[in-house]
């Protein structure tokens, strides 16, 4: 038997969730300081990608994931390296805070045969077998019913292994959430539904497509549990998250975990983002997770200095991905015949 249904009161700060400025052991503050090392990483790989787009060296889709940064790096903490992550084409994230590298992220937006799907995925489609990042997919809820067989395969396995699985607000009211929610809840399976809730899907606010705006309600219909959150704060994440990641290890039981998030570029590079003010873009860049966790940082004696060579080893590292991807060969073109006929590179 399971435990009883717990259904967390939406919205309401937690004393777990409320880092606060006490004495925090050095051990704590070198972990924010990482999670900040990790999400600082990602904006600075994505902005360069952004200025790489515009010069024409990356083509086909390009969605950003600024400003969302912390439900990746504070979802992806409460991991273990075996276990899996789904998620959508908005994936640089997600890739980066499962361990893949960044020369094989930027090689990859750049099509190059370094890239972690051989150049012929680009942006919407990060694999990478090594980290079980298992994708990267452009179809809006499709992946939900994957990710659900994926943990089936865990339980039927026995190997203990979690699945997250992410999407946006845009793909609740698609069949293949409400296929993939229904199974993982009827089999209870070890997984983490994760709604990254930006407010938009392209130009369409939520309450343009959903009567009902808490999204975290639909776990009601499928008896799950559930949790709704706002992600300013990275350790908030992780530690909402490590309970459903809990959960799922111990009882295999699936929950569906609403992030409150918002980015802060177009839907993609081609969106200039006229459906939103500028006075609503500048408000909610003043609750930039990175910002936050800087502060955080600083105000509990985080020495500025560590900081900012942290900030220049990440620097290193983006260059390098930049110069790794620009300098790396296009795949070559006898790659399409195995990859079309044969199946996922047999050559
Ligand atoms: C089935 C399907 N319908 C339409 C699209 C086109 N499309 C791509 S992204 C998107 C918006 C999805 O928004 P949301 O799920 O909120 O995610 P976000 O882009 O905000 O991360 C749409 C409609 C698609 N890729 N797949």
């Amino acid at each position: 038997m399971s435990e009883p249904l717990k259904a967390h009161a939406p919205d309401t700060p937690r004393p777990h969730g409320d880092v606060g400025p006490l004495t925090r052991p050095s051990g704590q503050l070198d972990h924010l300081a990482d999670l900040y090392r990790q999400m600082f990483l990602i904006r600075r790989l994505e902005e360069e990608a952004a200025r790489a787009y515009a010069q024409g060296k990356i083509g086909g889709f390009l969605h950003l994931y600024i400003g969302q940064e912390a439900v990746a790096v504070g979802s992806i903490a409460t991991l273990k390296p075996e276990d899996y992550v789904v998620t959508t084409y908005r994936d640089h994230g997600v890739a980066i805070a499962k361990g893949m590298s960044a020369n094989a992220l930027m090689a990859e937006l750049y099509g190059k045969a370094t890239g972690c799907s051989k150049g012929l995925g680009g942006s919407m489609h990060m694999f990478d077998a090594a980290t079980n990042m298992l994708g990267g997919y452009g179809i809006v809820g499709g992946h939900i019913p994957l990710a659900a067989g994926v943990a089936f395969a865990s339980k039927y396995r026995a190997d203990g292994r979690v699945t997250l699985c992410y999407f946006g607000e845009g793909a609740v009211s698609i069949g293949g959430f409400h296929e993939g929610v229904s199974l993982a809840a009827l089999w209870k399976l070890p997984i983490v539904f994760i709604c990254e809730n930006n407010e938009y899907s392209m130009g369409t606010p939520l309450s343009r497509t959903m009567s009902v705006e808490d999204v975290s309600m639909k776990a009601l219909g499928y008896g799950i549990d559930r949790d709704r959150f706002f992600a300013d704060d990275v350790l908030t994440v992780e530690q909402r998250i490590g309970e459903a990641v809990q959960r799922a290890r111990e009882l295999s039981l699936p929950t569906l975990v609403e992030i409150r998030t918002y980015r802060f570029r177009g839907h993609s590079m081609s969106d200039p983002a006229k459906y939103r003010t500028s006075a609503e873009l500048e408000e909610r860049k003043k609750r930039d997770p990175l910002f936050r966790a800087r502060e955080q940082l600083t105000k509990e004696g985080y020495a500025e200095a560590r900081l900012v060579a942290l900030e220049g080893d990440v620097e290193k590292e983006v260059q390098a991905a930049v110069k790794f991807a620009e300098e790396s060969p296009e795949p070559d073109a006898s790659i399409l015949e195995p990859t079309t006929y044969d199946g996922p590179f047999a050559a």
